[in-house]
């Protein structure tokens, strides 16, 4: 039975961790037993599961391929324990961040204009080492022949499902992604069977959950037991009429319903490049210049997709006129030295936040103050400075404005 704690179909159970305590550790820490407080967001569209480990089963099927494919040439059809995908398959861990969509939703809504779904401040989002098969491998021995040439991909997803429980709107959770993000070497997409060393929590996914290293949280599948190679996408609720950057005229659900959007509007996949003010806390919270009259200003910030590690993050407190490099406090962390997460000999993760802090010198108290920060990946993505509120959309996702605080007062 579903307790309270677990949540129901009409009141699942989503929230997170105040944003200030979430960017005092690289990893984030999470367990059942803390469910009252909890340490990373949980987000959930219908009851957290509780899964016998030991006689749950993950599918493997193809699905209206033909015959002739070079990827799939015949019906893939296998069945693995969980006991399978740990000694059957090499063990691959990997650093990364997992942050839901609407994560920042609370400044679109209220800095832009109304938006539908649950109100996020900052902390939808954990950093965490997650540790199972790698999806190509557990692919490939169904009988998927990898290739050369990622084009050979095109056209196919791998849809992922848990059929559990029922969720707000639809009888399962399913999401899917392209064939060639599975496949890709770069992309390290695993099975996971285990977070930060210790095996997967019921609330995260457990026993086994998929992890999409760079891709929106909505996409790593909890309580996985059914994967699909197929040239659809999933047709889950959660891809077609959920997670999509809506374009502005879909004002409203009707709106959105009348230009028919949710067919001609892609799923959304890849984080955007995003830097998140962890200190000051809140709209208009109280900074206090230290003896040497500066503050102190802290949050972190998320690749783009692939194409991490985020490489610089600066801070602005006039609006734009002058930025200050921030530091990245990760360099060296014990707990990032896996070599998938070391870059220029440094270890920093591809797909992991950076947490960042900077001293700002100011003249005098000033009241009004706007905070800015604005983060630029090993790809080159940054953030608009030239539309320092950011994009509006109705689901309100994907919001990665520059704007981070405002009205702060510094004393
Ligand atoms: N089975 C299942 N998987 C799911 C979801 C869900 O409701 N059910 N929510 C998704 C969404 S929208 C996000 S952001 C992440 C949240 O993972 P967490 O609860 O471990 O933080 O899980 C994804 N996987
Ligand atoms: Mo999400």
């Amino acid at each position: 039975m579903d307790s309270k704690e677990d949540g129901t179909v009409e009141n699942p159970i989503n929230r997170e961790p105040d944003t200030q305590r979430l960017v005092q550790s690289f990893l984030t820490p999470s367990k059942d037993h803390e469910l009252s407080k909890p340490q990373a967001y949980d987000r959930n569209h219908g009851p957290i599961q509780h899964i016998d480990a030991s006689t749950h089963k993950v599918t493997i099927k193809s699905d209206s391929i033909p015959t002739t494919s070079q990827v799939v040439p015949k019906r893939l059809d296998l069945v693995l324990t969980v006991d399978d995908l740990r000694s059957k398959f090499s063990q691959h861990t990997v650093t990364c961040a997992l942050q839901c969509a609407g994560n920042r939703r609370h400044e679109m809504r209220s800095r832009v204009k109304e938006v539908s779904g649950v109100d996020w401040g900052d902390g939808a989002v954990m950093n965490a080492e997650w540790t199972g098969p790698l999806l190509r491998d557990v692919l490939t021995s169904a009988g998927l022949i990898e290739q050369e040439d990622e084009k050979e991909y095109e056209g196919l997803h791998v849809q992922m499902e848990c059929n559990a429980t029922k969720v707000q709107d639809d009888e399962w959770y399913g999401s899917s992604v392209p064939l060639a993000v599975a496949m890709d070497r770069e992309r390290e997409v695993i099975l996971a069977l285990e977070m930060n060393g210790t095996l997967l929590p019921a609330r995260h996914g457990a026993p086994v959950r998929s992890i999409i290293p760079g891709i929106i949280g909505a996409r790593s599948v909890k309580w996985l037991d059914k994967i699909v190679i197929s040239p659809r996408e999933s047709q889950n609720h959660y891809q077609q009429h959920d997670y999509k950057v809506l374009p502005p005229e879909a004002t409203s659900p009707e709106k959105a319903e009348e230009l028919g959007v949710w067919d001609s509007t892609p799923a959304m996949q890849d984080n955007p490049i995003n830097s998140i003010v962890a200190v000051p806390a809140k709209d208009g919270d109280e900074l206090r210049r230290d003896g040497r009259g500066r503050v102190k200003i802290a949050g972190y910030a998320i690749p783009q997709g692939k194409d991490g590690p985020v490489e610089k993050v600066e801070v602005s407190i006039d609006e734009g006129k002058n930025w200050v490099g921030a530091r990245l406090l990760d360099d060296g962390d014990e707990n990032t030295t896996h070599p998938s997460n070391m870059h220029k000999g440094k270890a920093r993760g591809k797909y992991s936040w950076v947490l960042w802090e900077v001293e700002i010198e100011v003249d005098g108290p000033k009241e009004d103050v706007n905070i800015w920060s604005k983060a630029t990946d090993r790809g080159g993505n940054t953030m608009k400075e030239d539309q320092p509120e950011g994009d509006w959309n109705l689901r309100g996702v994907g919001y990665n404005a520059v704007q981070g605080r405002t009205g702060v007062r510094i004393l």
